[in-house]
């Protein structure tokens, strides 16, 4: 399966990709304030390739559960000076964090090659703006909106459900003009479900590549792993790493993380062992 995005083709059954995750916000749920300032955001950006991410996505906006929304005119100054320096560099693939048309207009314009957008098109100018650019683009499932979508999220069967949605979604999206090559779908881990939705959602995840796109998944560091482990934001290195290698091996293609080195050598392991699987079995 390959995932175009611009000038970009990605080979997902080579290998898994990394997109290391870059929030240039005062509040995001690990790191915020951390990469406000562009060249703390620029140097951490170059980290992240340096380890081997394949995508930066680069947000302006948190979407943890209680977070208010954040004005396009204050994303986009957090973002173009960002994402003006990093489209300069050939290996950096640059997705954007944004549930908003214009801030997806304007940092597609500036060069970005991705929108990942959270809200699946609940902006009605997002599609056109992402078809006219050839832009990749990734479709999340999220029960209700980010400020109350933590305070009861209700499901008869997550799986089946998000999967329905995102089965939607991706119509709505190919009929706007989006080609189904340039899509990627996402259960969306965190965003209005419980401890146990985002556990089912790990251990059915297969049921998602029945809709035959690429699946990306963002576990990392999430309220889950802490409920799991016990652990605060900053201890749940293990627990992500773990995740993120449990959702490889149900078909993720695509793994949304902030701590790259250790996920790259988590992939490497994973990537050795299928090597010798498929030249002794
Ligand atoms: N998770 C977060 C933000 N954006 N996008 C996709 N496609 N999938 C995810 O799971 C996802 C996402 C939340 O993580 P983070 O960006 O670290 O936090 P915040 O939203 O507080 O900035």
């Amino acid at each position: 399966m390959i995932w175009r995005c611009r000038d970009r083709a990605f080979d997902l059954e080579r290998r898994t990709l990394v997109m290391g995750v870059l929030n240039v916000t005062p509040d995001s749920f690990s790191d915020g304030g951390r990469f406000l300032e562009p060249a703390a955001a620029l140097t951490r950006a170059r980290e992240m390739l340096d380890e081997g991410a394949d995508l930066i996505d680069v947000g302006a906006e948190s979407t943890r559960p209680g977070a208010a929304p954040v004005p396009a005119d204050e994303q986009l100054a957090r973002l173009a000076p960002v994402v003006e320096a990093l489209a300069g560099e050939p290996r950096a693939t640059l997705s954007i964090d944004t549930a908003d048309a214009r801030v997806a207009e304007r940092a597609l314009a500036l060069g970005a090659h991705v929108v990942n957008d959270v809200s699946a098109l609940g902006d009605p100018a997002m599609a056109r703006v992402v078809a006219a650019s050839g832009a990749g683009l990734v479709l999340m499932h999220m029960q209700g909106v980010p400020r109350p979508m933590q305070d009861d999220p209700r499901y008869e069967d997550v799986a089946r459900e998000v999967r329905d949605f995102l089965a939607a979604r991706l119509e709505a999206a190919v009929a706007a003009g989006v080609a189904a090559e340039r899509i990627a779908l996402d259960p969306g881990i965190g965003f209005g479900k419980s401890v146990a939705h985002n556990l089912t959602l790990l251990a059915r995840q297969r049921e998602l590549l029945t809709l035959g796109q690429p699946l990306l998944v963002g576990w990392s560091r999430k309220s889950t792993l802490g409920a799991v482990t016990g652990r605060p934001v900053e201890e749940r290195l293990a627990a992500s790493v773990a995740a993120a290698l449990l959702a490889l091996e149900r078909g993720a293609h695509v793994v949304r993380v902030h701590d790259v080195a250790a996920t790259v050598d988590a992939l490497k392991l994973w990537q050795a062992m299928k090597h010798e699987e498929a030249h002794t079995t």
